[in-house]
């Protein structure tokens, strides 16, 4: 535990410390520490006759690389002005959705019809089946002369399908605006599953707000590259924003302002309802956080008797962490807590409720414990799965419970890392966020103009190239459910600037978190990827022009 307030403790000093840390790393100087184990290749030329943007797309461009691709030499599918999508009634929402995409750019109707077994007949078939040639969330695609078939066990499999079909369209598919075809696709199958059932984004609304339609957008995004969870940061020092009934000033004083004092905001249930239902609709889970105990300072501005003295304190806009917590040693504040998750648990239907848990000053490692013990004891009674940041491994054991592991390798510390390893073998499963491979919020290079750097900059290849199942030594492997990619928001303030921090990182973390280890080559991927820019370029997303890639 003296090793855990250490973690909580130090990370604004690293603000400073890391870049040089960063530097000896580099260096050769720090040896790794024990607990993470980064075999980073070193990087080696880039091979020759790279794909430009406008060739063709091959059937193995697609990001994230599917499990198994056998192209059919020559042949191609070119799609017709006359074409049908067909689908079962239970997957209609998803040929609805594949129709959306495709009708403005190429201004084919592309009537959907809803039949019981569905073929191509020259279009697109939609197929759910028993065995659906893949896994629960996987499917697999045909591309023939004929007609495209995407069979599946579950309409998921068939929306992941989708996104795959989507990416072997040429670029200008992803235009709002009719455009001059062919829509020619590769010929050949495609059979694919994810490698992790957990691939996750997290967004901060709370150092700076996201509207609804931001979002949403952002959403979208996700959905491209089959992230299947988005984790929203919904209250923190700077602001609260989440309606809760019965306290009414969290949300009208707590959400009223955010970093650098802008005029914050706040989600009212219906539009946090709004939010779930449109991830739902693209196969996302919404895992809604309430920081806790520290970051807390808008629900501490919001009311006094959260605080120990009973006093509440003015609302924060800066950057620093750590410096609130809820007061550990009053009845009034289970009965918050309760209240809130109570509420939360009831507007979200994904199985998770994320408590936060980090990097917590005032309160010592017993009452820290405490107050977690009773905290993970009230998710349960909501029929909800505790889900919090890698601290909360020093609280007791909570069924299944997932600890999001966020250490920069030079954080590492050998204590606290076997709290960890203990309360992995205790049966909390995992969640892994490195902060130097994961952290959509870290520069890019010295001259980003956005983002942070005190777990050091974060380029597309480190975002890439790391092994989320063997990162951790001591820590089973089997153990370990997926990955998360966090955008905190200290410096971020627009969908613009969303986008430029997590592409092209986004994808290269989806990536990580679907293909099997077996396709994992950064040389072939930073081809992939770069050739999505010209897709990127047509839906207008502002991106960051990464030179590792060609
Ligand atoms: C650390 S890592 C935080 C956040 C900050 C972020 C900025 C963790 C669980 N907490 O409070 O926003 O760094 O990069």
């Amino acid at each position: 535990m003296q090793s855990l307030a250490k973690l909580c403790r130090v990370s604004r000093r690293w603000i400073i410390a890391v870049a040089l840390a960063g530097a000896l790393v580099l260096a050769g100087i720090i040896v790794v520490p024990r607990i993470l184990s980064d075999r980073r290749s070193t990087p080696s030329a880039a091979p020759s006759g790279s794909a430009t943007a406008t060739a063709a797309v091959a059937l193995g461009s697609v990001v994230p690389a599917p499990a198994s691709v056998t192209p059919a030499s020559g042949a191609t599918y070119t799609l017709a002005s006359g074409a049908e999508i067909r689908a079962p009634d239970s997957a209609g929402s998803v040929a609805e959705y594949l129709a959306g995409l495709l009708r403005p750019s190429t201004g084919y109707a592309l009537p959907v019809r809803l039949t019981s077994d569905p073929s191509p007949d020259g279009g697109i078939a939609l197929r759910l089946s028993s065995d659906g040639g893949a896994p629960e969330g996987g499917y697999r695609l045909d591309i023939g002369v004929d007609g495209v078939v995407i069979e599946a066990r579950t309409a998921e499999g068939l929306f992941h399908g989708v996104q795959t079909l989507r990416q072997l369209f040429p670029p200008t598919v992803e235009s709002r605006t009719v455009q001059s075809g062919p829509w020619t696709l590769p010929g050949g199958r495609i059979t694919d599953e994810p490698r992790f059932a957990y691939r996750g984004a997290m967004l901060d609304v709370a150092r700076h707000f996201f509207a609804v339609d931001d979002v949403r957008a952002y959403i979208d995004l996700l959905a491209m590259y089959k992230i299947n969870y988005l984790h929203l940061h919904l209250s923190d020092d700077q602001g609260w924003r989440i309606a809760i009934d019965g306290w009414p000033r969290l949300t009208a004083h707590g959400g009223s302002t955010e970093v650098g004092g802008g005029p914050g905001g706040s989600y009212t249930k219906e539009q946090y309802r709004q939010i779930v239902a449109y991830a739902q609709s693209r196969y996302i889970t919404i895992v809604p956080e309430i920081d806790m105990p520290g970051h807390t300072n808008a629900a501490l501005a919001s009311y006094g008797e959260l605080n120990c003295d009973g006093k509440a304190p003015g609302l924060y806009t800066g950057m620093q962490v750590g410096f609130s917590a809820l007061c550990p040693s009053k009845d009034v504040t289970y009965d918050f807590v309760d209240d809130v998750l109570g509420e939360l648990a009831a507007l979200t239907p994904g199985p998770y409720l994320h408590i936060g848990g980090d990097e917590v000053q005032k309160l010592s490692d017993g009452e820290y414990a405490a107050f977690m013990n009773r905290v993970q004891k009230i998710v349960t009674s909501k029929g909800k799965t505790v889900m919090g940041w890698h601290q909360l491994a020093a609280a007791e054991p909570s069924p299944d419970r997932v600890l999001e592991y966020w250490a920069p390798r030079v954080q590492a510390d050998d204590a606290f890392d076997t709290t960890f390893q203990a309360a992995v073998r205790e049966g909390a499963r995992v969640v892994m966020a490195p902060a130097d491979h994961t952290y959509l919020d870290m520069k890019y290079n010295a001259q980003s103009p956005l983002g942070l750097n005190w777990a050091g900059n974060v380029e597309v290849q480190a975002a890439y190239d790391w092994d989320p199942a063997a990162h951790l030594i001591g820590v089973d492997p089997k153990a370990v459910i997926g990955v998360e990619a966090p955008l905190w928001t200290e410096t971020v303030r627009t969908l613009d600037d969303l986008e430029y921090l997590a592409f092209p990182r986004l994808p290269a973390l989806a990536e990580v978190a679907w293909s099997p280890k077996s396709t994992h080559n950064w040389n072939a991927f930073r081809q992939r990827l770069g050739a999505q820019r010209p897709r990127w370029t047509v839906l207008g997303i502002n991106f960051y022009n990464s030179p590792q890639l060609p």
